[in-house]
């Protein structure tokens, strides 16, 4: 196996682009994959800040690095959820990660800030612990990124989430969500521009490049995410991109190109019905935001 670009013993083949890379050309690889992403969808303008959300995961601490490598003006955003230990790790491995760079990382904690963690809100809202997680992920993003005065939030999705997420959104023909999935979802009153510059980029590459660049990362898969939906439609995706490599990028990136501009419509519709939240300011469709009543049933505040 020789590395497409320089011809040297590759380390790592990415079947979907039929090609092998060594060590220094495959993180190139990866950061030029990002770079031509950022530009073709017009995510980063120039001087603009930008705030990454940081799990400790490989994703966000790949996209991290490379943001860095790039020369783009980035901070990084932890979120503490309360889940257990494996909270607790992965907050070591944002935080080391950003000392190791002397990058600065911005901290919120759902226990002490807002009085609640994921456990425990949804078992108090009757939510599954993703989807409690995932609109106070959203609200606590929008929110450190307005008050820290940063224009762009950026998040770990990678190719494999998207696709997957597409997928899902296929099974159920959910037009709402599928008009909201694209790789920039504009700024506007209340919300800062969100984006995520791995979309070319999938789960294994990023695992390669960390190991390669010697970032740790936690391992874990987080303890809530048994039974979630999302890892069956991965599983799904994987068998497909075995017997056909090129699949999962054909899929999402057919629909980014084809199907997104038919159902962008029901996304600006949904926009036009949002008012700011009586408790917490936040843009919402309906009387009170959903971290807001989410907060108020877990017993905390917002
Ligand atoms: S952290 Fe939160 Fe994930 Fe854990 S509870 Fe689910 S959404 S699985 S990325
Ligand atoms: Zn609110």
């Amino acid at each position: 196996m020789r590395c497409r670009s320089c011809r040297g013993p590759a380390i790592i083949d990415v079947r979907r682009h039929n090609a092998a890379f060594c060590a220094t050309c495959f993180t190139k690889h990866c950061r030029d994959q990002v770079s031509r992403t950022i530009d073709s969808y017009r995510m980063i303008d120039t001087g603009q800040k930008v705030l990454v959300a940081v799990s400790g995961g490989k994703d966000s601490v790949a996209l991290w690095d490379i943001l860095l490598d790039l020369g783009y003006d980035v901070d990084g955003l932890y979120i503490g959820l309360g889940i257990g230990d494996y909270s607790d790790e992965s907050g070591r491995y944002a935080r080391d990660y950003a000392r190791s760079r002397g990058a600065t990382l911005v901290e919120v904690a759902l226990p002490s800030d807002y009085g609640f963690d994921i456990p425990t809100g949804s078992r108090a809202a009757k939510r599954a612990p993703c989807s409690a997680c995932g609109l106070s992920k959203r609200h606590l993003f929008n929110k450190a990124a307005l008050d820290g005065g940063y224009d762009v939030v950026a998040t770990g999705h990678n190719l494999d989430d998207e696709a997957a997420v597409l997928f899902g959104n296929v099974l159920r023909w959910d037009l709402a969500y599928l008009g909201r999935q694209s790789p920039v979802l504009p700024g506007g009153e209340g919300f800062a521009r969100k984006v995520k510059p791995l979309v070319r980029v999938g789960e294994r590459e990023t695992a390669a490049y960390c190991v390669i660049k010697g970032i740790d990362y936690i391992v874990d898969e987080c303890p809530m995410a048994a039974g979630n939906r999302h890892i069956g439609y991965k599983e799904a995706l994987n068998a497909i991109e075995a017997v056909s490599p090129g699949t999962k990028s054909a899929f999402l990136f057919g629909f980014l190109e084809r199907v997104a501009p038919l159902v962008a419509a029901t996304a600006e519709e949904e926009r036009e019905g949002l008012h700011p939240c009586p408790e917490c300011g936040s843009p919402t469709v309906s009387d009170v935001c959903a971290f807001c009543k989410l907060a108020a049933r877990a017993g905390g505040a917002a």
